[in-house]
């Protein structure tokens, strides 16, 4: 027959059960180290339940002293266990917060750079001419000397090469002093209609000074269709000039030599300082160089093989930081390239 278990040592068994449960939800709720040693010293502390339960051991029948000390130095080791994990939790929590933030520590300006000038005015440009049903491309920097001369209208020999002074590499190709390679290479891929802008880096060996740098910017345009003449060309720079420079500016034409346009023209505007009365950035004439142009040489298409008796084209071009020196009034190339922040961070 079984034996009967006293009350008592079963309602010692379930108050520990009770209080290990309830411990746990404590010790798992604990945020702080603060709050976690609150809840040791309630059920762990001199004075805390498991001792206040251990007083009721005498109570017990001497048999059953052994089995309720027994419980409760079970949940004593349990409690202690769960406490010292959590502690090394909330440790780590501790130590990784104060390694992150640092209240006292000054804040880190985080400085906003901005575009720089040549590259916002090239993007301008470009976006001008893309307003008009221009799409823009870009290509290679190093190029062979077929899309750089010969494809242009500038056979070996030519004295207009003398223009186009190039740095040559050891391998036979040289770095592109004008962007028009691009546009011979869409034209090699791509049948007409068709409305480019090349906007890029050129480099010509030329000695530097303030108007003068081995490498610069240019943006040029194509435009190749049936029937179009030198009137669209004077129509879409015309909208060129003003959008870029302001609506009141005015535009003239001067016959120019290019070898890859026939005919040519250097295209001057109003000066954008007085007006066209003269001043010093005019050089007292009232007018300012900024493009050239032209219609595009047969020979150009016979290359690409278009048929030039079907096809017309206009083609024009020009340097980015003169356009940029004009606009924000910059007196020396050499600026855009010292990457002086005192300079660059006026744009
Ligand atoms: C193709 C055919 C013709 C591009 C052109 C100019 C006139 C021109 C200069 C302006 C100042 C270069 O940066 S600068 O020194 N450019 O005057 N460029 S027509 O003509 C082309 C281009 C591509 C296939």
């Amino acid at each position: 027959m079984m034996e009967k278990v006293p009350q008592k040592i079963k309602s010692m068994r379930r108050k520990i059960e009770k209080m290990e449960q309830e411990a746990h939800i404590l010790i798992e709720k604990a945020e702080t180290q603060e709050e976690l040693n609150n809840v040791r010293v309630k059920y762990l502390g001199r004075n805390g339940l498991l001792a206040q339960l251990l007083k009721l051991v005498p109570q017990l029948a001497l048999k059953y002293r052994p089995q309720a000390g027994r419980l409760a130095n079970t949940l004593k080791r349990k409690l202690g266990e769960a406490l010292r994990g959590k502690y090394d939790l909330l440790r780590k929590k501790k130590e990784e917060n104060e390694l992150r933030i640092d209240i006292t520590m000054p804040g880190i300006l985080k400085e906003l750079g901005s575009i720089h000038p040549v590259s916002r005015t090239m993007e301008e440009i470009s976006r001008i001419f893309m307003n008009l049903g221009f799409k823009a491309v870009e290509g290679p920097e190093i190029e062979t000397d077929y899309y750089n001369f010969t494809a242009l209208n500038i056979p070996e020999g030519h004295p207009s090469r003398e223009t186009f002074h190039t740095f040559y590499l050891d391998n036979g190709r040289l770095l592109r002093s004008q962007t028009s390679p691009v546009q011979v290479r869409v034209m090699e891929k791509e049948r007409p209609p068709l409305r480019i802008v090349a906007p890029g880096r050129v480099f010509r060996p030329d000695a530097t000074d303030a108007s003068h740098s081995f490498m610069f910017h240019q943006v040029e345009g194509l435009a190749v269709d049936k029937d179009i003449t030198f009137a669209d060309l004077k129509g879409t720079l015309s909208v060129f000039v003003r959008e870029m420079f302001g609506q009141e500016i005015r535009m003239r034409f001067r016959p120019h030599f290019f070898p890859f346009t026939e005919p040519s023209a250097e295209i001057d505007i109003s000066c954008i300082i007085c007006g066209g009365s003269g001043c010093r950035v005019c050089s007292f004439k009232g007018w300012l160089e900024i493009l050239g142009a032209g219609m595009v040489d047969p020979n150009v298409f016979g290359a690409v093989k278009y048929d030039p008796e079907v096809w017309q084209g206009f083609a024009f071009g020009m340097g980015v930081e003169r356009i940029a020196m004009l606009k924000y009034g910059i007196t020396d190339i050499r600026l855009f390239f010292e990457n002086d922040v005192r300079f660059l961070r006026q744009f």
